[in-house]
């Protein structure tokens, strides 16, 4: 059988892939030291407001801007919020810098070469009952062209330069996510530190 020209298998497949996807979504609980201690589903661990393991992506180009993502105005939580080039949590299994560019290619459409600069552990409730409670692994990598965006992760994007970031925030910081607030404090202190 087939229908417009696909055959059966083909949406069987995406049925498939489509239920995987969802099953999978576990995350990593961790410890204080990131030492695992379990796995749970994704939104059960933000109703619990546990502490799991997760990563943010910073993408800066050859000027010294830094790729925004605004979050697509379906995600489950912060939705329409600027915040830095890509998050999400690690699967079972995968290092950091493999999660770090497996979901950078999925969100943004490419790939780039990341490294981890520091980790941090907050805890940020939203209005609507989940909490990022997290062990937030800091990445940074360079690339200097328009990303193909993915809009059921992501509603737009920008460059922007670090210093206009720093105003921006003060002026208007109820646009922005608050775990960028928190990361980008740091994250801007250690380019300083370290001269990068
Ligand atoms: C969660 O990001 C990770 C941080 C650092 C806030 P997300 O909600 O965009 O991730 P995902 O939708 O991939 O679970
Ligand atoms: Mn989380």
């Amino acid at each position: 059988q087939s229908f417009l020209g696909f055959s059966s298998h083909f949406f069987f497949r995406i049925f498939v892939c489509t239920k995987l996807h969802m099953i999978e979504e576990n995350v990593i609980l961790v410890n204080q030291n990131d030492e695992q201690i379990g796995l749970m589903p994704k939104l059960e661990a933000h109703e619990k407001a546990l502490l799991h393991r997760a990563f943010s992506v910073f993408i800066l180009n050859s000027k010294n801007e830094i790729m925004l993502q605004q979050r697509a105005h379906q995600k489950y939580h912060s939705p329409l919020l600027w915040t830095n080039t890509c998050c999400s949590h690690q699967r079972e299994g995968e290092t950091n810098i493999e999660a770090g560019s497996r979901r950078l290619f999925e969100e943004m459409g490419f790939k780039a070469e990341l490294k981890e600069l520091f980790h941090f552990i907050y805890k940020a409730p939203f209005d609507n009952g989940l909490t990022e409670h997290e062990l937030d692994h800091v990445m940074i990598g360079y690339y200097n062209d328009n990303p193909a965006i993915n809009l059921e992760e992501v509603e737009d994007w920008k460059w922007m330069k670090i210093e206009d970031i720093k105003a921006d925030i003060e002026q208007k910081p109820e646009i922005y996510t608050v775990w960028f607030k928190i990361i980008f404090d740091e994250f801007y202190h250690y380019l300083e530190d370290h001269k990068i």
